[in-house]
């Protein structure tokens, strides 16, 4: 097999930059390890940055996000018995978009498919060779057959537990790591969201975050212990729980039947550089945020937005400067949303060895915010998302 940019991944990184490329007439093969049905079903972000939603909506896939996605003009951060809204469109004049990741996942595949062009699920050992060099190939069993496809570029769009990051030696990435203390577990459940925007709490007992994915569906996380044991939480248990931890004067949580509960675990990574040879890294194979800020989804889009723009030149002039700017360029990007996304995090958990003193300072970061312009723009600005550098 041949092509010019093999994708390993079908994720949001990987199915976005296959769009891209396409559109731009550059072709691709997607490689996805996983069954269209698992990556069409996986329960995952919730929120576009209005970036995220320009990039859709302008490569001509965000038809149903227009009419299915609710537009967000700011959250709510509950804390010391206050309730408190950022107003993002008063302070940046942008929104961000609640529309389901796997909603997103199910139209880049349905645009993928339009196309005619190969997306194989179900890839199996998948390896990546000759990074390294100009001819780079993939090898992979597919439908019981072995497979080499040969290709000018690959694409390392396969999260965090891919192979195409370990594929670089380890002398030549630098890994930046932090592990949070906690975890979230998350609910999806059938009830009315009790507030039309996001709340944001910072409980004594713990952080909690109620979400929506539709006015009947809502998306519902809570601080726990990074083993956290699922089976130690009843229904009951975790509505209490969030209503306790969200509670407000004239504030009640809509319950319901719950339809998916797990436990998510909270770490910030990223690998420097995002490309080796003709490997390019983009999304969760090169960097990882906790959800708090809402940032994983989106920066994976950010990434493959500059991917496409670079090898577009690439293919087009031979001109190799945008692939030789593309990992600088998208760690300024990213680094920024890691620093926002450790800022909600460390303000709006709580931490066991917290003393006296830091949950005074952590209240007193949430009070500042709720009475300067200033502090509230700059959380304002960073969760709608920054401006993206596509020179
Ligand atoms: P993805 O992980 O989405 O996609 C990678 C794809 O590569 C997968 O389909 C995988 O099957 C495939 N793959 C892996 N190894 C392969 C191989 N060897 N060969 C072929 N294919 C292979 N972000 C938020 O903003 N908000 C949230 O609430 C949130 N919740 C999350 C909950 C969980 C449980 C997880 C794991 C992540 C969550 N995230 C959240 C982050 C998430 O949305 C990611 O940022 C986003 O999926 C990144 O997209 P991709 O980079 O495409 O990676
Ligand atoms: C979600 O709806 O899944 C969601 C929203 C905001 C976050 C994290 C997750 O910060």
């Amino acid at each position: 097999m041949r092509t010019q940019v093999g994708i390993v991944g079908a994720g949001p990184a990987g199915l976005l930059l296959a769009h891209l490329l396409h559109r731009a007439g550059i072709d691709s093969v997607i490689l996805e390890a996983r069954s269209r049905e698992y990556v069409e079903n996986r329960i995952r972000a919730g929120v576009l940055e209005h970036t995220t939603e320009d990039i859709l909506t302008a490569a001509g896939v965000g038809a149903r996000m227009a009419a299915e996605g609710l537009p967000h003009r700011g959250i709510h951060l509950r804390f010391a018995g206050r309730d408190h809204r950022i107003d993002f469109t008063a302070l940046t004049g942008r929104h961000v978009m609640v529309y389901s990741q796997h909603k997103v996942v199910q139209d880049l595949i349905a645009a993928r498919i339009a196309t005619g062009r190969p997306i194989l699920f179900e890839a199996e050992d998948v390896a990546v060779h000759d990074i390294a060099t100009d001819r780079p190939r993939v090898s992979f069993r597919h439908a019981g057959s072995a497979h080499q496809l040969h290709c000018d570029v690959i694409a390392g769009c396969d999260g965090f537990h891919g192979v195409c990051r370990p594929s670089i030696p380890a002398e030549a990435l630098t890994l930046f790591d932090r592990v949070y203390p906690f975890a979230w577990l998350g609910i999806l459940a059938e009830a009315a969201p009790a507030c039309d925007e996001l709340i944001y709490a910072n409980h004594e007992r713990g952080f909690a975050l109620l979400s929506m994915r539709s006015p009947e569906i809502v998306r519902l996380y809570l601080q726990c212990a990074p083993d956290e044991d699922l089976e130690a939480w009843s229904d009951d248990r975790i509505w209490s729980e969030l209503a306790a931890r969200s509670a407000h004067e004239g504030f009640t949580l809509n319950q319901g039947p719950i339809l998916q509960r797990g436990v998510t675990p909270m770490r910030s990574f990223v690998a420097e550089p995002m490309r080796h040879g003709r490997l390019f890294l983009a999304g969760d194979s090169a960097h990882i945020v906790p959800p708090t800020g809402a940032k994983g989804l989106n920066l994976a889009a950010a990434d493959v937005a500059v991917l496409a723009r670079a090898l577009e030149r690439f293919f087009r002039d031979g001109d190799q400067a945008g692939m030789d700017a593309y990992s600088a360029t998208c760690l300024d990007r990213v680094w920024k949303a890691e620093r926002f996304s450790w800022w909600m995090t460390s303000t709006l958990h709580r931490f066991a060895d917290q003393s006296p003193f830091d949950r005074r300072v952590q209240l007193a970061e949430l009070s500042f915010l709720a009475g300067s312009t200033a502090a509230a723009t700059a959380l304002a600005e960073n969760y709608v998302g920054l401006p993206l550098n596509l020179a």
